[in-house]
C-alpha cells in the first residue's frame, strides 16, 4: 500500500509517539479481586504496544465511580501496583500508554454500592442497562449530588491522576463522553440543577472543566487529554439540540487550559457517524493542540481525514481487540480478524490475549 501520515511519528504534548494510530479505551471487565487489573492485562496491552498510543480502559477514580462488575480502579495501592505491571510491559515493548479515568455517575447499580443510590447531577434515571451480578440489569435511580460533594469528585480525579503517574502511565484521558458523570453534567436533559453546576452552558461545563484543570495542575496539561461524544445517545443521553453551542464552549475552555488533546467520538458511539448533524471541524479548529478522531474509521477514512487536516491522530477500538498487530495490518492492507462478541466483556484470557498477530 502507499505511504500514509498514519504511520508518521507524532509529538502528543509531552509524549513522543511512533505513529498516529491510537488504541481507544476498551472496557473488558476482567479486573480481579480488589478491582486490580488481571495478571494477564499486562500481556494484552503489551501485545498491542505497536500502537502509537494505547489509552487503557476506563478506570474508576473511586469506589463511588464504579458502574459495572469487574472494571478496574486506580485508587488503592494494590490497583496502582497492578497497573505498574501493565505500563512496564508496554514500555518494555517501546509503546506509550495513557489511562482513561472515569466516574460513571448514574450508569450504575445499587448492588455495586452496598444498596446506596448511584450519584448524578439530578435524580433522573437513565433508560439504560449495566452489567452486574453476571447479567444485564436496568441502572438504578440515582440521587442528586449535593453541592458540598462536588469538590470531592474533583479531588478523586486529581488523586487518581497522581496515582496514574505513580503507576507509570505517560498521561491520562478524562472520560467526558458516553453518558457518564461528566457528560451527564453537560446535558440539559439530564442536569436540571439550579446551582453553579447547572442552568447554563457555562454552569453545565463547570464540573468537567474543574476536573480537567485539577488534573492538569497535578500532572501537567501536556499529559492530560479529554474524551467527548457531543452527539452520542450512549447510555440514555437524550440530545437537546444545543450541542454545537455546549461543546463549542467546552472546547474553547479546554483550549485555554492548553490540554494535550481532545478525543472526539464523531457520531453515535459504535454506530452511525452522521446520525446527527454536527460540525466536528469547528471543534478541531477551536483547539490548538491535538485532535484524536474516533468512530468507524478504517485506513481509507483515516488517510482522508489526516490529509485534509481534520484530525492529527485516529483511534481504533473494536479492531484492536482481534488484531493486536493492527498497525501492521493497516500498513500492509492485510485482512482484519473479526472479534468474538461472546468474549468481549468478562472472562479470562480467551478472547483477550489469544488473538494471534500475523506471522512474518
Ligand atoms: C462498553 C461497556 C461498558 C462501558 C464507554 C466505558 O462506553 C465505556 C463502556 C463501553 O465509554
Amino acid at each position: 500500500m502507499t505511504n500514509s501520515p498514519l504511520f508518521d511519528p507524532y509529538t502528543l504534548g509531552a509524549t513522543t509517539l511512533a505513529n498516529r494510530v491510537v488504541m481507544a479505551p476498551l472496557t473488558r471487565n476482567r479486573a480481579g479481586a480488589g478491582l486490580v487489573p488481571s495478571a494477564f492485562a499486562a500481556e494484552y496491552y503489551a501485545q498491542r504496544a505497536s500502537a502509537g498510543l494505547i489509552i487503557a480502559e476506563a478506570t474508576q477514580v473511586s469506589q463511588q465511580a464504579q458502574g459495572y462488575q469487574d472494571t478496574p480502579g486506580l485508587y488503592t495501592p494494590e490497583q496502582i501496583a497492578g497497573w505498574r505491571t501493565v505500563t512496564d510491559a508496554v514500555h518494555a515493548k517501546g509503546g506509550k500508554i495513557f489511562v482513561q479515568l472515569w466516574h460513571v455517575g448514574r450508569i450504575s447499580h445499587v448492588d455495586l454500592h452496598g444498596g446506596a443510590a448511584p450519584v448524578a447531577p439530578s435524580a433522573i434515571r437513565a433508560e439504560s442497562k449495566t452489567f452486574v451480578n453476571n447479567g444485564f440489569a436496568e441502572v438504578s435511580e440515582p440521587r442528586a449530588l449535593d453541592l458540598a460533594e462536588i469538590p470531592g469528585i474533583v479531588n478523586s480525579f486529581r488523586d487518581a491522576a497522581a496515582n496514574a503517574m505513580e503507576a507509570g502511565f505517560d498521561g491520562v484521558e478524562i472520560h467526558g463522553a458516553n453518558g457518564y458523570l461528566l457528560d451527564q453534567f453537560l446535558r440539559e436533559t439530564v442536569n436540571t440543577r439550579t446551582d453553579a453546576y447547572g442552568g447554563s452552558i457555562e454552569n453545565r461545563a463547570r464540573l468537567l472543566l474543574s476536573v480537567t484543570q485539577a488534573v492538569a495542575d497535578q500532572i501537567g496539561a501536556d499529559r492530560t487529554g479529554v474524551r467527548l461524544s457531543p452527539v452520542s445517545p450512549a447510555n440514555g443521553i437524550v440530545l437537546s439540540g444545543d450541542e454545537q453551542a455546549q461543546f463549542g464552549y467546552v472546547v474553547e475552555q479546554l483550549d485555554q487550559q492548553n490540554l494535550a488533546y481532545i478525543h472526539v467520538i464523531e457520531g453515535a458511539t459504535g454506530g452511525p457517524r452522521d446520525a446527527m448533524a454536527f460540525d466536528f471541524a469547528a471543534l478541531r479548529n477551536a483547539f490548538r493542540n491535538s485532535y484524536i478522531a474516533n468512530n468507524g474509521y478504517n485506513r481509507e477514512l483515516a488517510d482522508a481525514r489526516l490529509t485534509a487536516g481534520l484530525t492529527d491522530l485516529v483511534a481504533f477500538g473494536h479492531d484492536f481487540i482481534a488484531n493486536p498487530d493492527l498497525v501492521r495490518r493497516l500498513q500492509t492492507g492485510a485482512a482484519l480478524a473479526q472479534l468474538d462478541p461472546a468474549t468481549m466483556y468478562g472472562g479470562g484470557e480467551a478472547g483477550y490475549t489469544d488473538y494471534p498477530a500475523l506471522t512474518e
